[in-house]
């Protein structure tokens, strides 16, 4: 391994935690009678709770308040956090699981980047709490990716510079951050623009 910490994002990288987020914002778009597909969903990742709905109220031919926004955002996150609740260690990969251990074992530092708030959440549920050197999540940031904010707080909890570290990513946001912070990217999924790496699965990792 020829990086000395590696800087994961969460939601549709460690776990399939993506497929819950779409569910839970067809659940509001449904609702609402907004028009909300896959590929819409596709600019959310990586992007915070906020900027995710003002990207789907794009299609929206009503216009909505403030105070009605923020109402919508907090339904979404109820509707992802009941599908979050029958989460557990058994919704990670076996190969996620054996990767991070011979990382470890390799003495590599292991961090997460996520824009998510409901990363700590996750984590318990996965087991994997008191796992990482460090994590820094939607709580711990004011910018959302693309700001490299959260890969840049993650290095310095490290104590390691952006060069030494490798982000993976599965979103164009996230790819974009870890590009500005001066980090190399590695990406899983359909990622359109270039990165140093392009992994077809999450064990590809111990190749590099
Ligand atoms: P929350 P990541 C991101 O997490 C998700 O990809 C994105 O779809 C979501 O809107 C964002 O977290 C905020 O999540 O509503 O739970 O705070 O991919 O950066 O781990
Ligand atoms: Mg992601």
């Amino acid at each position: 391994m020829k990086y000395a910490g590696i800087i994961f994002d969460l939601d549709g990288v460690l776990c399939s935690t993506d497929e819950y987020h779409y569910r839970a914002w067809k659940m509001l778009t449904d609702r609402l009678g907004i028009p909300f597909d896959r590929k819409v969903n596709e600019r959310l990742r990586g992007v915070s709770r906020m900027e995710s709905l003002e990207i789907i109220l794009e299609k929206s031919v009503q216009k909505y308040s403030n105070e009605e926004k923020q109402r919508f955002a907090e339904e979404k996150n109820e509707n992802y956090r009941k599908l979050l609740s029958s989460m557990s260690s058994a919704d990670l990969s076996a190969e996620v699981v054996d990767t991070l251990g011979n990382l470890r074992a390799q003495k590599v530092k292991l961090a997460v980047g996520s824009s998510s708030c409901n990363a700590p959440l996750i984590l318990k549920k996965l087991e994997l709490d008191s796992f990482f050197d460090a994590v820094v999540d939607g709580n711990d940031i004011i910018h959302s990716k693309p700001s490299p904010e959260v890969f840049l707080k993650a290095a310095e909890r490290l104590k390691l510079p952006p060069s030494q570290c490798l982000v993976v990513e599965d979103a164009e946001a996230g790819v974009q951050a870890a590009a500005a912070g001066g980090f190399d990217c590695a990406a899983l999924g359909r990622v359109q623009q270039p990165v140093r790496w392009r992994m077809k699965t999450f064990s590809d990792l111990l190749k590099l």
